[in-house]
């Protein structure tokens, strides 16, 4: 294997820092919030495969697709021979569309889950045995730890998914400096963003039928359980989920249905019937509203693909 570390080289300390106190903090506000990290899990990282795959849940496929129709082309844009980083690269497995066409001289796969992260790359490096792969375990900050070998090449970042969508539009623009800062001087930037649409087909993506969301959803309560060693009863919530017009994006909410208390780290918390657990926004742009969005952050919109139902779009941007 060429470029792989071991586990332990590759825990940076952002994956050391114990996110509890913000958990803790966020449920002892007057509009208690759980951020969207704390569905993951094991459990709800599990869970969440699953939800890629339902028939309601178009933005995976619908990527998937479009990455597959398009490689030769995003490649023509991107170039060859760069340093590919793909920020939340997951399991490893959206960019394998992608490394024919592009032939990256390294792939430098980031997630802030360092085992299974490290496992993913394995599995990649088994399949291009070529490909120099250098797994940090961390977040779009962690370019101190950018092979040094490679530093002088063309950067190229994947961030797919959509998953810049679950920040907040000022958050976002943050997290696009951020990368607009790791490309630049020449580099580009491939995102996945979820657009505009029907509101019935978003309401269904994330009100599925087998009720996949909702227990992703009523899981963050006992991941809360399990680091703030509390006593959530999963049984006495609802999942809610449905699209804000005015802010557009998607809310989920976890929705008591009676009047309780909850311990957390010895503390009780007094729950209202009907008191809402903000768990998750998943803003829904147009490619202009996006494009805007990215230019605040210094970035260039140069070429977008969409696919024939306008239900999604990957989007390039140069630095
Ligand atoms: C990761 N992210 C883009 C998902 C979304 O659609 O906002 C998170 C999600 N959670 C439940 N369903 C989907």
């Amino acid at each position: 294997m060429q470029g792989m570390q071991s586990t332990e080289q590759i825990i940076s300390k952002e994956t050391l820092v114990d996110p509890s106190d913000e958990l803790f903090v966020g449920l002892n506000r007057p509009n208690k919030r759980i951020d969207q990290k704390f569905h993951y899990n094991e459990y709800g990282s599990a869970l969440f495969g699953k939800i890629t795959a339902l028939p309601e849940y178009y933005l995976t496929r619908t990527e998937s697709l479009l990455l597959q129709r398009h490689s030769e082309e995003i490649a023509q844009y991107m170039g060859a021979g760069q340093m590919l980083i793909e920020h939340g690269a997951g399991n490893c497995g959206k960019v394998r569309h992608l490394l024919a066409p592009l032939q990256p001289q390294c792939y430098v796969p980031i997630d802030i889950s360092a085992e299974f992260l490290f496992q993913s790359a394995c599995h990649l490096q088994q399949d291009f045995s070529e490909l120099y792969i250098h797994p940090i375990a961390g977040d779009i900050t962690t370019s101190s730890q950018l092979p040094e070998h490679y530093r002088k090449l063309k950067k190229c970042v994947l961030y797919l998914g959509s998953s810049i969508a679950n920040y907040p539009p000022e958050q976002a623009i943050t997290i696009l400096r951020q990368i607009h800062q790791l490309i630049a001087p020449s580099g580009g930037l491939l995102i996945g963003v979820d657009l505009q649409k029907d509101t019935s087909i978003l309401q269904q993506a994330y009100n599925d039928e087998q009720g996949l969301v909702a227990d992703f959803n009523l899981n963050a309560l006992q991941h809360a359980n399990e680091l703030l060693d509390g006593n959530f009863d999963q049984d006495l919530f609802d999942h809610v989920a449905f699209y804000n017009e005015d802010k557009q994006r998607i809310e989920m909410h976890l929705q008591s249905s009676v009047d309780h208390e909850v311990e957390l780290l010895g503390q009780t918390i007094p729950i209202r019937a009907g008191e809402r657990i903000q768990t998750l926004q998943s803003y829904k742009y147009t490619v202009e509203s996006f494009a805007a969005l990215a230019q605040q952050a210094g970035l260039i919109p140069v070429k977008q693909w969409i696919d024939e139902q306008q239900l999604y779009s990957l989007q390039y941007f140069s630095s």
